[in-house]
């Protein structure tokens, strides 16, 4: 049903979008009183995804007609993104009461909490979590031992590295990690290989000034070069002492402590630079093209 309503006008899927956008607010604001709020958020949500839906359909329309002279779709493209960045702050609203309300801490934790958090670690808007939440899109993949990571695009010479070579050099570096959704994990010692000398085996070319890092199963992310060889940043393969959990991007993962954790990709296959900052899957979909978490770099325009 989607697709027929973009094949027919991109204008008319925007007004649908914007439709379930307002429904999903109206269906978001009854959600406190109600009897059992955390379902009327996830009816919000389903909302919400299908006004994102859509707005994915007409981006891929859009693309499919770039470089074409006749497009008339040139207006579109902005809508778009404005529409997407409203949808991704209502998921992450969304998000942040479900946490507010499953993660509200007693009176002692609350205590603890405050007595070990040292505020200068801890980012505006951010509290902390002594668990270690799993958050991915999409399915988790099977457990595997073996991976290969790629580092290529714009370097003077392309790397394959299997997993056993990375593992003759490991470092463990301790370090604070950031997710978007409201939580930080202090203090993880991820043990792996920084990239900044993964980068300097490759020997990115001149007008390499960004890199886009994909995973699986259909994620990435986009950094600035600088930031992607940054000390701290790293590909780990285990964390505190114990090999990575599938669950938390094992057997390899990048991890990017001082970017918000949508940028720590997990399950990472390649790493591309490239001549231009090319959003990865959560900037498409309104995310901040660099992600501080102490500017609160959220969303993108923030
Ligand atoms: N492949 C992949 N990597 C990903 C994600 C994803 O959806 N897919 N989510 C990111 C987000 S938003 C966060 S906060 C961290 C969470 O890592 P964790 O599950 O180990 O806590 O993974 C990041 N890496
Ligand atoms: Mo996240």
């Amino acid at each position: 049903m989607t697709e027929s309503v973009v094949r027919r006008d991109p204008d008319e899927a925007i007004a649908a979008a914007r439709h379930l956008i307002v429904r999903g607010d109206e269906v978001a604001k009854s959600a406190p009183g109600a009897r059992d709020p955390a379902l009327v958020r996830d009816r919000a949500r389903g909302l919400f995804d299908q006004a994102r839906d859509l707005l994915d359909d007409v981006r891929d329309l859009l693309d499919d007609a770039r470089g074409d002279p006749e497009g008339t779709n040139a207006d579109v493209g902005p809508v778009v993104g404005e529409l997407a960045v409203q949808v991704a702050r209502r998921m992450l609203d969304l998000d942040g009461a479900d946490l507010a309300e499953t993660a509200r801490p007693t009176a002692g934790m609350r205590r603890a909490a405050t007595t070990v958090a040292d505020p200068d670690r801890r980012p505006p808007g951010q509290h902390l979590t002594a668990g270690f939440p799993v958050l991915h899109v999409g399915s988790t993949p099977a457990p595997r031992a073996d991976w290969t990571v790629t580092v290529t695009g714009r370097v003077h010479d392309r790397i394959r590295i299997p997993i056993e070579q990375l593992r003759d050099d490991p470092v463990t570096t301790t370090s604070d990690f950031h997710c978007v959704t409201g939580w930080s994990r202090l203090d993880n010692a991820w043990t792996g290989v920084p990239v900044a000398s993964l980068l300097a085996r490759a020997r990115p070319r001149d007008e390499a000034t960004h890199a886009i890092v994909s995973g699986h199963p259909a994620y990435s992310a986009n950094l600035p070069l600088a930031d992607l060889g940054a000390d701290g940043v790293m590909l780990a393969w285990a964390v505190d002492g114990r090999d990575l959990d599938v669950a938390h991007g094992g057997p390899l993962r990048l991890v990017v402590p001082h970017l918000y954790g949508w940028k720590s990709v997990k399950w990472v296959t390649e790493i591309r630079l490239t001549e231009r900052d090319v959003p990865g899957y959560w900037e498409e979909r309104g995310y901040h093209m660099r992600g501080d978490p102490w500017q609160e770099e959220r969303f993108r325009d923030d």
